[in-house]
């Protein structure tokens, strides 16, 4: 038994310099701490964040007693508990922000009691390979003002040899996009992700990371992939996705994304349509499922039962994973065991607000996933590329 002994909640900083929760958790012989994320494009089904502030307070009269005593070894005990504490759906009551930190939080305890690293904790000694990093270059949507309707302009080095050569492959892209926009006269700033965030269209955005792929994978000598988050819950409105440019029918969006799959070999396309439409998904991933991972983010929200409805109905075959949207790790744990037994392959993920918590570099690996989506660059996000480098030099 590693019994729980003092739990502590505490305000920190996100990278968008808002507020977030950490929790800390003591056994008698570990220490565990984690800190919730938090999203800009957020789904309407994901779990409910409170405000920092009341959430923790409330906790801390309520939920944060009842833990104290419990056994970190026994995850989905202290995962009930919180549930049981919370007694809604969404977790609206203690807030999905306050869940989360605790319960990766005490899966870090469980593992430092043990002397553990947490991927092979939480993996056992068939901790699986690394995941490949996928980091977006260019973006726009919800995470940057006045750039690209696609939210992220992804890349992904299928070819590396190791995880540490794919996370400088990466950084090498985002550093060619860069050269390439300023040789445009596009130079940007970034956005909420690290990713470039220039004032151009789609298709020029396509073009320059294509171009940026192409030579670094000359440059290193192995396959670098593209792939995109469009994000299209955000711009779909009054039945039709609005670009700046163009609006789609759903028919028309379909088509759409199945000819930049061709034209561009992407590798991975993320929510290409609304996050209610799991027949859309259904028909797109009918057209280009053979050849491109189709992943639900919005779609999905981590969630059983939604992944459960999209199975049945051929959505995709791939899902996204963000522990905040469900808002335990028994409950994310559930959802990739239930993706991967239907034949689904998962990606782990950051949320455009992060702080420098590593844990889903742990959790990518520990579980199996194919990706782990986090950014090429920015502190926030290399602290969880550079964990997986760590990572990788002890499997
Ligand atoms: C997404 C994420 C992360 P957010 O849409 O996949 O890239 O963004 O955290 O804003 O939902
Ligand atoms: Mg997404």
């Amino acid at each position: 038994m590693t019994t729980i002994e003092a739990v502590r909640l505490r305000r920190i900083l996100d990278s968008r310099g808002n507020a977030t929760v950490e929790a800390d958790i003591w056994t008698t012989t570990g220490f565990g701490r984690s800190a919730a994320p938090s999203g800009a494009s957020t789904g309407t089904y994901e779990a409910k964040v409170r405000p920092v502030a009341e959430a923790i307070r409330d906790a801390e009269q309520g939920l944060l007693p009842e833990l104290v005593g419990l056994d970190a070894a026994d995850q989905p005990g202290f995962d009930r508990a919180i549930r049981e504490h919370d007694g809604t759906p969404d977790l609206s009551k203690v807030g999905a922000n306050v869940a989360v930190a605790l319960s990766l939080a005490n899966a870090r305890a469980a593992a430092t009691a043990l002397d553990q690293e947490l991927f092979r904790y939480l993996g056992g000694c068939f901790a699986g390979e690394t995941p490949f990093p996928l980091g977006n270059v260019i973006g726009g949507g919800a995470h940057a003002l006045n750039a690209t309707d696609i939210q992220e302009f992804l890349v992904v080095p299928t070819g590396a040899p190791t995880a540490e050569d794919g996370v400088f492959a990466n950084a090498a892209v985002h550093r060619k996009v860069k050269e390439l926009l300023v040789a445009m006269g596009k130079g940007s700033g970034k956005g909420d992700e690290g990713a470039w965030a220039p004032a151009i269209d789609d298709l020029t955005a396509f073009e320059t990371v294509h171009q940026a792929v192409v030579a670094v994978s000359d440059e290193v000598g192995f396959v670098i992939n593209m792939g995109i988050d469009v994000a299209a819950s955000e711009i779909w409105k009054d039945d039709a996705y609005r670009y700046k440019d163009a609006a789609r029918t759903t028919e028309e969006q379909i088509a759409y994304i199945a000819e930049l799959v061709d034209r561009y070999d992407l590798i991975y396309v993320e929510d290409p349509l609304h996050e209610e439409d799991f027949e859309g998904f259904a028909d797109l991933s009918e057209e280009i499922g053979d050849r491109c991972l189709v992943c639900g983010d919005d779609l999905f929200v981590t969630n059983p039962e939604r992944i459960m409805r999209g199975i049945e109905l051929g959505s995709a075959n791939c899902v996204l994973i963000k522990p905040n949207q469900i808002g335990t790790l028994t409950d994310t744990w559930e959802a990739i065991e239930m993706a991967h037994t239907h034949g689904l392959d998962t990606v782990m993920s950051h949320r455009s607000g992060e702080t420098t918590d590593t844990t889903i570099a742990h959790l990518g690996t520990a579980f199996g996933c194919i990706f782990l989506k986090t950014g090429a660059v920015g502190g926030e996000r290399i602290a969880k590329l550079n964990e997986l480098i760590r990572i990788e030099e002890q499997q």
